[in-house]
């Protein structure tokens, strides 16, 4: 494994310097990017709502885009409008017909649904466009590590995806610092993101050495991209001894 060992921990902190020691980017496969803003509004009376979704496509464009979006209560679809829409369960697809147009960058889809509940009808999550899951209208351009919290035995490597919520304007390197304590290391990757591989999550990894201790040991990453807002991942070591 073409990793750098990291100094031993002294006390509590021991930051651990991982990003910036050396410049190997990987190579994407051509891939059009996904991005996709959701904006969500309902109506609903004692046991039925009307709900109307407009899809903002942020990345490349959408020739013949599925949808998805998930149910929070028992709410059923019972007609809709747009596209052609199915429920599964809590999941409810959304097909575009053969007569759809092509959703081009910076344009919007649509498609609305009547349906019955009963108990609160909250609004839908996890907006997924191609299985790419979508932001929320509003929300800040943001760093999307998953998954953000996870566990490594003692001698092992785990690895997690990075990738933006939104294109960025021109492209830049993830900034990646470290704090917590334990002998960690990673290859010594820069990962840079620009305006086609913004959407496609590219992978990290992190080796938890052998130690002396007894100590599930934690490091904790600071993802920071210039204009976005960060995202932590949360590394526990199982120690073996
Ligand atoms: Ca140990
Ligand atoms: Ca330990």
């Amino acid at each position: 494994m073409n990793a750098i060992p990291v100094r031993r921990r002294s006390t509590l902190t021991c930051a651990l310097t991982l990003a910036a020691l050396a410049v190997l980017v990987p190579a994407n496969p051509a891939q059009a990017a996904v991005g996709c803003e959701v904006t969500y509004t309902s109506s609903s009376w004692s046991t039925g709502f009307v709900g109307n979704a407009q899809i903002r496509n942020l990345g490349d464009t959408w020739t013949a885009p599925t949808v998805q979006l998930t149910f929070t209560g028992n709410q059923q679809i019972t007609s809709g409008w747009g596209y052609e829409l199915s429920q599964s369960g809590t999941q409810v697809t959304a097909r575009s017909m053969t007569w759809s147009r092509p959703i081009a960058t910076g344009e919007t889809l649509a498609f609305g649904f009547g349906g019955s509940y009963t108990g609160i009808n909250l609004p839908p999550t996890d907006w997924r466009v191609n299985g790419v899951p979508c932001v929320l209208t509003g929300q800040p351009p943001a760093v999307i590590a998953e998954p953000t919290s996870l566990s490594v035995p003692e001698g092992h490597g785990v690895s997690f995806s990075i990738r933006l919520s939104h294109p960025p304007a021109q492209a830049t390197s993830l900034r990646m610092t470290t704090r917590g304590t334990g002998i960690w290391a990673s290859p010594p990757v820069l990962l840079t993101f620009n305006s086609t591989n913004w959407s496609t999550p590219q992978s990290f990894s992190v080796y938890s050495a052998q130690d002396q201790d007894t100590v599930d040991d934690v490091v904790v990453f600071t993802l920071a991209y210039p204009g976005y807002v960060s995202d932590t991942v949360t590394v526990t070591q199982v120690d073996d001894d």
